[in-house]
This record gives C-alpha cells, sequence and structure tokens, in this order.
C-alpha cells in the first residue's frame, strides 16, 4: 500500500483497493486536508473459513485469517471506532444487510457467529487496520447459504429521499447533484416522526455520531464512510464521499437515537 498523506490526527487518505472497494476518509474534522485522489494497494490477504453447508436461519461459525504480503498472520490490529474488525455481510442483491463484529482470536484470527436470512449468495466485507499500516485494508469473500434464493428485484433508485423508520424520519441530501469520482457532502438530516423536530440529540454510536455504507448494484464498491464531524449530535450528519463510479448505489446511514440503533437504507443515481 502507498502512502500518500498522513497527518498527524486527521488520516487523509482514499484508496481503491484491489478488489475494488473504495476507501474514504476516517475520523476527519478538516475538509481541506483531505487529499481524495485514489491509489491502488493493500497490504493484507486473507483466508476465510466456513462450513461446506449453510443453511438460512441456522447460527454458522466464519473464521478469517488475516495475513501480510509475505502469508504471515498479522499479529496486531488497531482498534478503530471501538473494534478491531468491522463486517459488513450484504446478499447479492442488497436487501439485507448487517454490520457485524467479530472476535479477535489472536494470531490473526477474527470469529463470528452469525446467522443469514434467506439462501442465496451473501457478500462479506471485512475492514481491518493493522498496527503499523498506513492506512486500513479491506477483505471480501462470498459466501453461498443452499436452497434456492427468492426473488431478488433489481435495486431502483428510491423517488424520494425521505423515509421514516421506527419513529424516526430521515432525509438523506447532497450539497450537488452527486457525481462520480468527485468529492462530495451526503447529508442524512434526523426528525420525531410524530413532533417533526429535529433530533439534536444523537447518541454516540461505535464512537461517532453515526456510520455510512455504500455499496454499487453489482457489489463491486464498497465505501465505509465516517461522519466529518464525528462529534456533532444531529439533526444533521455529513458524510463526505466519493463515489468511484457511474451507476445505482445503496447507501445505509446507521445512528443512535435514544440507545436504538437505526439502519436506514437509501437507494441513489451517481452519475
Ligand atoms: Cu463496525
Amino acid at each position: 500500500m502507498k502512502k500518500i498523506f498522513l497527518v498527524p490526527l486527521f488520516i487523509s487518505c482514499l484508496f481503491i483497493s484491489a478488489c475494488g472497494a473504495a476507501r474514504v476518509p476516517m475520523n476527519t474534522d478538516s475538509k481541506h486536508m483531505m487529499n481524495m485522489k485514489p491509489v491502488s494497494g493493500n497490504e493484507t490477504l486473507s483466508e476465510w473459513s466456513a462450513p461446506d453447508s449453510i443453511t438460512a436461519n441456522q447460527p454458522v461459525t466464519i473464521s478469517i485469517l488475516i495475513k501480510d504480503k509475505h502469508n504471515k498472520p498479522i499479529k496486531e490490529f488497531e482498534t478503530v471506532s471501538t473494534k478491531k474488525m468491522h463486517l459488513v455481510v450484504v446478499s447479492k442483491d442488497l436487501s439485507y444487510f448487517a454490520h457485524i463484529h467479530p472476535t479477535f482470536k489472536g494470531n490473526g484470527r477474527f470469529e463470528i457467529t452469525t446467522k443469514f436470512p434467506a439462501s442465496g449468495d451473501y457478500k462479506l466485507i471485512a475492514e481491518m487496520t493493522p498496527v503499523g499500516a498506513s492506512d486500513y485494508s479491506i477483505e471480501d469473500h462470498w459466501i453461498t447459504v443452499q436452497g434456492t434464493p427468492p426473488g431478488s428485484v433489481p435495486i431502483e433508485p428510491d423517488p424520494t429521499l425521505t423515509k421514516v423508520i421506527d419513529g424516526t424520519k430521515v432525509t438523506l441530501s447532497f450539497d450537488e447533484k452527486p457525481t462520480a469520482k468527485k468529492n462530495i457532502d451526503m447529508n442524512f438530516t434526523l426528525y420525531n416522526a410524530s413532533s417533526n423536530k429535529p433530533i439534536k440529540n444523537l447518541k454516540p454510536y461505535l464512537g461517532t455520531v453515526g456510520h455510512s455504507v455504500a455499496i454499487d448494484e453489482d457489489v463491486k464498491q464498497f465505501m465505509h464512510i465516517h461522519p466529518l464531524y464525528p462529534k456533532a449530535k444531529g439533526p444533521k450528519v455529513v458524510f463526505m464521499t466519493y463515489f468511484p463510479t457511474k451507476g445505482v448505489y445503496k447507501v445505509w446511514g446507521q445512528f443512535n437515537v435514544n440507545g436504538h440503533i437505526l439502519t436506514v437504507p437509501f437507494v441513489i443515481s451517481i452519475n
């Protein structure tokens, strides 16, 4: 991995890794310090182990071994957003999304026991930062849950970018028309759905005011986006994003509303 720009306290890089995953800045307080030009590189290798046959709704244990370029298990990982590994699981049609945290077992190995809701293919995307690495690393893996997958409907951009989930009204907006290969601010604004009052007391979720993940309809591009102002409390949570390609993306915002983790999906088109 090439280090392109590193300032103490501000990790200000964006990478496109070998697997096509785009990375966006983390823990960023200062917008003007960004260098958002993607570079290629990836410091890790991975080995995934799962049972040969996986059944829907049955617990399954998955083990992920993270190794360095010389095939040696990586001994230590940084704690980032309160965890050593973040794992996003999505179904191929992006209808299912989970953000979970495997346990570090030592000597490069992480483990998680989880369930898949239905038959079909799932992509598992792991994010971790080896101690001493210049930035975080992404490893991914497809898993097939046996049986006939339920009919999937291709995702379509949402006609309106406001929705109500669990009593919270959430609006997604952009400071300008979202365009590929450009830094843009993506804003989630949260209101109490019954009173329509802005929510100004968001609690931290994994150490910041929110997390966002964006994945394209082909499940090739992955971005885990951290808020520009991690200590904000709402109603607006700003994520600086960089969509690497044109096309349709599903975006999930995750927020802590009074102790309840709200996950809000939107489907958008990037020109
Ligand atoms: Cu996480």
